[in-house]
């Protein structure tokens, strides 16, 4: 828990023995911010019994806490679900358009599915920079558990990666308000964006990145943000032979070459899936093979 406990500003209270029994207002945001974070109520506990709280008082502050944050989550998720729907713009072919604080070129498109091949999203030092921020970051990638909406780790996937949290250094804030300026997505409706770096041989096999309405693990994963729209993967190195993106049923290959990206829709304005984007991270053949993908979501997305 990296989250410092505030002052204990409790006014002293003669009857407050054998621990403190109020919360006071940074006490109350300490302990919201921390429950929000996911916080074990073990380690929450320690810290108020360590500033003088009564241990029984700290367990039923920590559980009211908790459930009022469950409810407003769940009510703020259930009014954004009828409210709010995102519609990803078109991306014009052959243009070179502005992505806010940089000019790209769109150097291939198919208009259905929605898939673009975007040149220059990225500068190489910021290519370079994303790498290096992953330094001692990276595990083993795992994949969906589509029964239960948990992950685990499979032969489909032979990567490692991380993520970085939204806006936590100042490329990401950038990466992410390009993404948000050319398909017209806004930033918080993005997942985490997620580092992978395949070694020789490292694939990612053909797959599809929504979450497939018949399994019984999606309610899960579509409950912090609804369902996936679309994707963008982007290259952060050249790859000397092998690590295509292949899009079978598109007869599709994109090959790595460091700041371009390829993004692709799968969820159309009328809610219909496209299955046709299925498509797999082909066997890095020579050298290895780093990209950046962002998953981005109808709605907001409030998962870790
Ligand atoms: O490695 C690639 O080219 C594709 C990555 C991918 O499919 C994904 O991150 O969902």
């Amino acid at each position: 828990m990296n989250e410092l406990a505030p002052g204990n500003e409790q006014p002293a209270e003669p009857t407050a023995a054998p621990g403190i029994t109020r919360l006071s207002a940074s006490w109350q945001d300490w302990l919201t911010t921390n429950v929000m974070r996911g916080c074990a109520d073990a380690d929450m506990t320690k810290v108020m019994v360590e500033n003088g709280f009564d241990p029984t008082f700290s367990i039923h502050a920590i559980g009211i806490v908790r459930s009022m944050s469950e409810r407003v989550k769940g009510e703020v998720g259930a009014a954004l679900g009828t409210d709010f729907k995102v519609e990803p713009i078109r991306l014009p072919a052959g243009a070179r358009v502005r992505a806010h604080d940089r000019d790209v070129n769109i150097v291939f498109t198919l208009n259905n599915p929605n898939v673009a091949v975007i040149d220059g999203l990225l500068s190489e030092a910021e290519c370079d920079k994303l790498m290096q921020l992953t330094n001692g970051r990276m595990k083993s990638s795992q994949v969906v558990d589509r029964k239960s909406g948990g992950s685990y780790e499979s032969h489909v996937r032979k990567s490692e990666g991380c993520h970085f949290n939204r806006g936590e250094n100042a490329v990401v804030q950038r990466v992410e308000q390009r993404i948000a300026a050319l398909t017209g997505v806004p930033v918080d409706c993005g997942e985490p964006l997620q580092m992978l770096h395949y070694g020789l041989g490292g694939e990612y096999l053909a797959h599809q990145d929504f979450f497939d309405p018949a399994d019984p693990g999606s309610p899960v994963l579509t409950k912090v943000g609804g369902q996936r729209i679309a994707t963008l993967v982007i290259y952060l190195n050249n790859v000397p032979e092998g690590g295509d993106t292949n899009f079978p049923e598109l007869e599709l290959s994109v090959k790595p070459r460091k700041g371009s990206a390829v993004y692709f829709e799968y969820l159309n304005a009328a809610g219909q899936l496209d299955t046709r984007c299925l498509h797999a991270g082909t066997p890095v053949a020579k050298g290895d093979k780093w990209i950046a993908t962002k998953w981005l979501r109808q709605r907001p997305y409030v998962g870790t």
